[in-house]
């Protein structure tokens, strides 16, 4: 079989021959009727009859690999793909640099692992359920097709890593798979695994904020695990990224729409200072500070996503070959960094200040700053569309030690730009930095649906082209 196309045959679509894998076949499918009931109860409300236009993916080859089509979402062709395995590839850092690549786990780091597959999956079907409820609101038929491609999207995620489970780990991997289905996003007694996925997405601005800063940190996770010397977890990784971009997509344009609204109609209006903010909310669009509060809880919440700044865990997988650092084969040095220091950003004698320390503990800093440095092209992408309207005003990613709640900042309480402050004051002033109950309250009084093709809400601009081209008037969801 040509490992770029994918077998449509069977009830799992894939590309990995799962028809020649009796055992593996089978356990997905045991699996398969649990998840279509996972999908039932926590996937998008209300809509699970209705036609979207959603593209599947009918080959891992980069080019043209997805097919446009009206499906109903529990009729999506959810499968296993995984980019195709590179001739001689070799484990390319830590202590087993050199040596040919796995193709079983292996015995001693099995656990570390199954761990990393078990994070990874944990995430996928817990921002489906944070967003279950947003196709009520959806500002129109083009974003809420948008919303429904990226749940799919992330449903397929999960079977990626639940495919590694029941291929690669047993019984273990059997009862992960099933653990998966069982937790639920905010659950105080069965939780998701990872804070920011047991957050609400309550409106729209958090789903683009979401998708453009969470989702953001996947990127850089399933880099990271793209380099691994386990080469089955590579090669799904590597084929994940093609999906998670167009998730990043979603996020930054649907901000920037929100951010083009807001400045054309402040100028229509004649508005031309950003703090007016009642006279912006009169006009029914998002003034641009309560724009700035929304970036700094989703860019703080995504910060706790890459664990502690000094992990001994990150050390471990790294050295093991597991997990490498962003891009790790696009990296010039040693790739086993025994000897290497790094500056990590600490908290001493009451200052935040850089100390080095060893390279190999250092690893979730590191990928955490390179993510910080991917998040803040998109804002000055964002600040462009506004200094085009000549409004002064900037967004800014706030200060990394505002808002935390793992690693070296979660005891301190800091303002935006990384100045401490007490208790008290931060109990009196949190309101300047993050969304208030009465900047809720006015988004949400925002979020009317608006489900006739062609119109958009009053808060948000049209984008500038279609998905698949489409024109404006197009009807992306044919509602049930
Ligand atoms: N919340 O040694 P440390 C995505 C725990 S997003 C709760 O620093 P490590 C997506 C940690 O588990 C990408 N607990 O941890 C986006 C550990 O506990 P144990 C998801 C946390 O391992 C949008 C202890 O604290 N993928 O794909 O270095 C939509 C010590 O911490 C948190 C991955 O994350 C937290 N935030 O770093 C859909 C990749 N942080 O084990 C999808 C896989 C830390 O001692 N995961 N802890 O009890 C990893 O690589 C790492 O496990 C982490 C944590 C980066 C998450």
């Amino acid at each position: 079989m040509n490992i770029a196309q994918v077998d449509y045959d069977g009830l799992i679509p894939n590309n990995v021959a799962l028809g020649q894998d009796v055992r593996v076949k089978r356990a997905l499918e045991k699996w398969h009727p649990g998840y279509l009931n996972w999908w039932n109860d926590m996937g998008p409300e209300g809509f699970q009859e209705s036609l979207v236009y959603l593209r599947t993916a009918i080959s891992v080859d980069p080019k043209g690999w997805a097919k446009f089509d009206y499906v109903r979402m529990p009729e999506y062709r959810w499968g296993v793909l995984l980019a195709p395995q590179m001739e001689g590839r070799k484990v390319n850092f830590g202590m087993h640099k050199g040596e040919d690549a796995w193709q079983e786990v292996p015995g001693e780091y099995r656990a570390m692992l199954r761990r990393l597959v078990v994070i990874q999956g944990d995430t996928e079907p817990a921002s489906v359920e944070q967003q279950r409820f947003l196709g009520k609101t959806a500002p129109s038929l083009y974003d809420m097709r948008n919303l429904f491609q990226v749940n799919v999207e992330e449903g397929r995620l999960l079977w990626a890593m639940v495919y590694l489970l029941q291929k690669y780990f047993g019984t273990d991997g059997r009862e992960e798979a099933e653990a998966l289905l069982q937790r639920r996003s905010g659950d105080p007694d069965t939780p998701r695994m990872l804070g920011a996925f047991n957050e609400k997405t309550p409106d729209w601005l958090s789903f683009f904020m979401f998708t453009y800063f969470t989702d953001r940190d996947g990127k850089m996770q399933l880099e990271a695990l793209a380099q691994s010397g386990f080469d089955p977890l590579s090669r799904t990784c590597r084929f994940m990224l093609t999906e998670e971009a167009h998730h990043m997509f979603v996020g930054e344009t649907g901000v920037t729409r929100v951010v083009q609204r807001t400045c054309e109609a402040m100028k229509e209006a004649g508005i031309t200072d950003p703090n007016e903010i009642e006279k912006v909310r009169k006009l029914g669009v998002i003034d641009l500070p309560t724009i700035q509060k929304k970036a700094n809880l989703h860019f703080s919440l995504t910060l706790d996503l890459f664990g502690n700044e000094i992990s001994t865990n990150a050390a471990n997988a790294f050295h093991a070959g597991l997990k490498g650092r962003y891009r790790e084969d696009r990296l010039k040095d040693d790739h086993q960094l025994e000897s290497g220091t790094y500056p990590v950003l600490r908290l001493i004698d009451g200052k935040i200040q850089n100390e080095d320390s060893p390279a190999l503990s250092a690893l979730n800093m590191r990928l955490r700053d390179d993510y910080v440095v991917d998040a803040n092209a998109g804002v000055g992408r964002w600040n462009k569309v506004i200094e085009g309207f000549g409004i002064p005003f900037e967004i800014k990613l706030p200060h990394v030690a505002f808002h935390r709640h793992i690693g070296e900042f979660s005891s301190i309480k800091a303002d935006v730009n990384g100045h401490l402050m007490s208790d008290a004051d931060w109990a009196k002033r949190q309101s300047e930095f993050l969304p208030s109950d009465g900047d809720k309250d006015f988004i949400e009084s925002l979020m009317k649906p608006q489900m006739e093709p062609a119109k958009f809400a009053s808060w948000i601009a049209p984008p500038k082209v279609g998905i698949d081209n489409k024109a404006g008037d197009f009807e992306y969801v044919k509602l049930a």
